[in-house]
Order: C-alpha cells, then structure tokens, then sequence
C-alpha cells in the first residue's frame, strides 16, 4: 500500500479524483491543491457551478440570504464579492463559481462534459479504477464524491412522453438559451420549490399558464430586494460573528430562533409572532417556536396560520382551498416564494388537481387528466429529483471485493457520518446521506466536509497511512443514530422527497441527519479528536 505521496504522477494517474465541479469539487480542488496533491475533476456540465449551472430556470434564486450562501474559507473572496439582492438570483451565484473558479485558477485541472461512469476499487493495488464518458480510464488512491444532493433530476415515466410534439422542459436541466413562452399555451407538472420560484414568472411570460398540483405546500414569504448596504457593511466588518451565530443553530443559518413550546403562549400571542415572522420573510418563519417540528398540536398553530395567508391573498375561495395544504407543516421541504399563490388571481392562470386523478397519460398535443384532455405548445416538468442517492448511483461504484454501491444500498443509504461508506475505502461523500445536508446551509456544510476530508488527507500523509475505511459497527451505529433522530422530527412522517417517496421503489429511508448541524460538528471533531474513531487506518 503507498503512502500518500505529493509527488507528479502520470497523466491518468492522481492522488485524487473528484466527481463534480460544483460548490464541493471546487473548494475540494482548491484544498487538494494546497495539500500538494495531484488532482482531477470530472464534471457533466459545460462548466462550474453544479446545481447552479443546471437550474436556469426562470426565477431560480437560493432562499438562503446572499450574505450567508457564500464560502467562509477566503476573507479576501469574502470583503471583495458583493450580492446585489437579499437573495441571489441564479446567474449571480453561478458568476460568483466562476469567479471563485478564475480567481483560484482551479480551470486547468477540471474536465467540462465528462460524466464518471464507473468507479471500482483495486483490492491489490488499493486504487480507484474510473471510467468516465469519454472512454478515459483513470486511477487514483482517493475518490471525492462531490456530486450534490439535488442533481439528479426525476422524470416522472408518464405513458406516453415520447409521443408530445410539442417542448419539454425540465427545471433541472433547464437551457442555455432564453426560453420564450410568449403567446404560448404552457403547463406545469409540480409544485415544489422549482415550481412556485418559476410559476409567477411564467405566468407574466405564457398566454396561458396550467398547473397541474398532486400536493400544495406551506410557503413563507421572501420580501426580496436590493441588499442593504448597511447590513452588508455590518456583516463584513465581522464576518465570524455572523458565521458563529449561525453555527450553532440547528439549520446553520442565522436565524433568530425561539426555543419556547407553542402552545405556552396564548393565541393572540402567538398570532403577534407569526406575523411578525412573516413580515421579515424567509426562513426565519421555523424559528417562531421551538417544538413546531416536535408537537402536531403546536404545528397545526403555524399549518393554520399559513393557510389563513392563502385565503387572504387567493380571491376565488375553491382555489384557495385547493392550494391549502393538510399535511404537517415544513414536513415537506419548506417553500420560500414570492407572489406565489396571488399568481393564480390571474386570469391566465388554471389550477388543475391531481391528487386524486393522476395524470394519466402525455399526449402528443398535451396531456389528459381523468379523460379530459390539455393542449400545450410546452410542458414543463417541475417534477424535482432523485435526492441524496441518485447520483451517486447512477455511478457504477464498486468497493473491496468487488461490492456494488447500488446492493448495500438496496434498502436505503448507509454511511458512517454522511462522510464515507463502510467497504469502500478512499472514498469520500460530501454531504451525503446520513449528513444535516439539505437540512442546512448546504454553503458551509459543504466547506465543512471538504475541511474534514482535507484534514483527514493530510493526517493521514503525516501518519504514514494508505488507506482508510470506516469500521461497519461504527457505520451500523450512526445510520442507527440517524433513524433514531428523524423519529423524533414530524418531518419524517410524510410523503416527501426526504424519504424518498417520490421515485417509485425507492426505499423510504429518511436520508439527512436531523440531529442538528452543532450537534454534528461536535460529533465529527470528537471522531477526529479520537484519533479517527471508527476508521480502520492503514
Ligand atoms: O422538486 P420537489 P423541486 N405527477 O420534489 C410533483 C431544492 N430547491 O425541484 O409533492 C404530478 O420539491 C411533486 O408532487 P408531490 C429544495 O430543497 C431549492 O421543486 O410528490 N406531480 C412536487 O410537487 C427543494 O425541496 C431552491 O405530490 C408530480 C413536484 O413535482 C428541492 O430542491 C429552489 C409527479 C416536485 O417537487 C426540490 O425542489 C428549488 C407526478 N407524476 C429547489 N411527480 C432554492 O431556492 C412529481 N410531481 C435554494
């Protein structure tokens, strides 16, 4: 087994190999780098930028606030960029990739339209073997899974797809090019986050717009606008401040949070926070109460409340009605929107359910709804992802003896802290299931993957190890620790794309950690701290 060694190595062969030049293979580039290491990216797209480079679609913007969706590990990155808005649009963060991209000259080691296919691991030669679409074969000691938690995108197998004459589009993979819908007759599949971000816009754009909803969803408002300098100006003369707030929260975000139960203040109490909360917008809404996850009773509270804006808002009480949502609030992934719900107020907007009578089939004109057929000139699939697993198992990934990724997954995801999977040594997850994740601030949860990865390299090169592999007790304990904390949460309790109800025969497993990204920390320090317990070196 070599050690980890800094040296120059032969074309195809690299110290490391990343999967994805998004958020995570960027900065794990950079810090590869700066460990001494030779390094390769292969990433699908035609540039930087992952899930920003994808998401083109009209209205796509982060509902995290600008000031806190950037990397931490640059201060001069940090003073020199600016946001323009409260939340940035997606052509800002996708120029701020490739500013970050240009600025730490990571270009000439990342290889654009080049999907990895394969990765197998050598036994005797304790190396990573990768195909990737090109034909290339590539080895190297370690693997970096960067490849996103939201990037796979799901296609719902309607009967019928191929036979649609007219456009198709999907908010994952939205075009380069403008999409122009003016004078057309559109319609929408979903209603998840993509969907209301683009609905409004759409709307403005179509000459008529059709929502097809099988589940309304809670949202909060935005009230987005011009970044207020002076709070920019505040937050940059003392950044750590404001990242040292949000890392003790339970999301990593700098939310105010209030930890007292619901149903202890009285209901005209409670009307005053939540409205309150509902005038600054965002996120901040979760923070009113502290049991809003943990008590149906304090939940109903705030699902009412919400439901109440709709009716404020939507003028015909049928549609109102339609766009309640029942279930538990922020089960389902919260949705932060603007002029979402007044967008069906105009006239050429239609709202058609399909909870009970699915879409039955698509058409070559449209599609057809319990017998009744929809003429569109285009559809748009707003229909989400195969979330936290799917990506990595479009990979054909095999680890020792040959073990396929896609067999010790059959019944959900396993990993030892989100960060590594038992059986496949050298290979790292950033942000993978059994991580907060998508539960937080995906900016800095990835930087503190990448940050632990890094560290843990370099430990190793100190050490003299080859080789790392996590211990499969140590494994069976967390994702046992991570089931144990999503029973707790009402979150795991509805049909969402959290467990995976959304791609049929996915296993229903609640992916992230829930257990709260300071509790996390803790965890990954003490692991390190320990001496990497529950890691096999070698
Ligand atoms: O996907 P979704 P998304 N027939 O899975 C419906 C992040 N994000 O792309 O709920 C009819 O939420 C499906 O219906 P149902 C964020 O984490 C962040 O919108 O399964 N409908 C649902 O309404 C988000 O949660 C930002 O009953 C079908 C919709 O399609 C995640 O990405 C912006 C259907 C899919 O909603 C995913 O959001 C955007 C069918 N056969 C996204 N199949 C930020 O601002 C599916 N649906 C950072």
């Amino acid at each position: 087994m070599s050690e980890i060694n800094a040296s120059g190595s032969a074309d195809t062969d690299f110290d490391l190999v990343i999967v994805g030049a998004g958020f995570a293979g960027l900065y794990m580039l950079h810090r590869a780098r700066g460990l001494g290491l030779t390094a390769r990216v292969f990433e699908a797209g035609g540039g930087v930028g992952g899930t920003w480079y994808w998401n083109r679609y009209p209205g796509a913007r982060c509902d995290v606030e600008s000031m806190q969706y950037s990397y931490q590990f640059s201060d001069e990155l940090a003073q020199e960029w600016q946001w323009s808005e409260r939340y940035s649009p997606q052509p800002e963060i996708l120029t701020y990739a490739n500013h970050v991209a240009d600025r730490f000259d990571l270009r000439g080691d990342i290889q654009f339209d080049t999907s990895v296919e394969a990765a197998h691991f050598d036994d005797e030669a304790g190396r990573w073997r990768i195909e990737t679409s090109d034909g290339g074969t590539w080895s190297a000691q370690f693997v970096v899974m960067a490849t996103g938690c939201l990037s796979s995108a799901n296609m719902p197998d309607f009967e019928g797809l191929d036979s649609y004459r007219g456009e198709t589009y999907h908010t994952g993979h939205w075009p380069h090019e403008k999409v122009d819908f003016a004078g057309k007759r559109v319609g929408v599949i979903g209603t998840g986050s993509s969907a209301i971000q683009s609905i409004p816009i759409m709307a403005e754009q179509a000459a008529h717009l059709t929502v097809f909803q099988r589940t309304p969803n809670y949202m909060v408002p935005a009230h987005n606008a011009p970044l207020d300098r002076t709070y920019e100006a505040e937050v940059k003369a003392d950044y750590d401040a404001l990242r040292e707030r949000a890392r003790i929260r339970p999301g990593g975000i700098d939310i105010e949070f209030n930890l007292a139960p619901a149903l202890d203040a009285s209901e005209a109490e409670r009307r005053q926070k939540y409205e309150k909360k509902w005038a600054h917008g965002g996120f901040g809404f979760m923070g009113s109460y502290g049991d809003l996850m943990l008590d149906g009773a304090a939940n109903d509270t705030a699902a009412e409340f919400v439901r109440g804006k709709i009716r404020d808002v939507v003028d015909d009480p049928a549609v109102a009605d339609l766009l309640s949502p029942h279930n538990v609030f922020g089960c389902k992934r919260l949705c932060v929107d603007t002029n979402y719900w007044q967008t069906y107020n105009r006239d050429n907007v239609t709202l058609v359910d399909v909870s009970e009578d699915p879409i039955e089939r698509i058409t070559p004109s449209g599609l057809c709804v319990n017998g009744q057929d929809y003429t569109f000139d285009a559809i748009v699939f707003a229909t989400g992802f195969d979330a936290m697993t799917g990506a990595l198992l479009k990979i054909d990934i095999r680890g020792a003896g040959g073990r396929k990724l896609s067999e010790k997954w059959a019944e959900g995801p396993k990993t030892y802290l989100g960060l590594a999977i038992a059986g496949f040594p050298n290979m790292f997850t950033v942000t993978g299931p059994g991580s907060p994740s998508v539960l937080t601030n995906m900016l800095p949860s990835i930087e503190q993957h990448v940050n632990w990865i890094s560290d843990c390299l370099d430990y190793m090169r100190q050490n003299g190890h080859g080789q790392i592999d996590s211990d499969q007790q140590a494994e069976d304990d967390w994702v046992a620790h991570v089931g144990e904390t999503a029973s707790l949460s009402l979150r795991a309790t509805c049909s969402s794309w959290y467990v995976g109800a959304n791609i049929p025969g996915k296993p229903r497993v609640f992916m992230p950690y829930m257990g709260g990204y300071p509790v996390y920390l803790e965890k990954c320090q003490e692991v390190v701290a320990n001496g990497y317990q529950g890691f096999a070196l070698s």
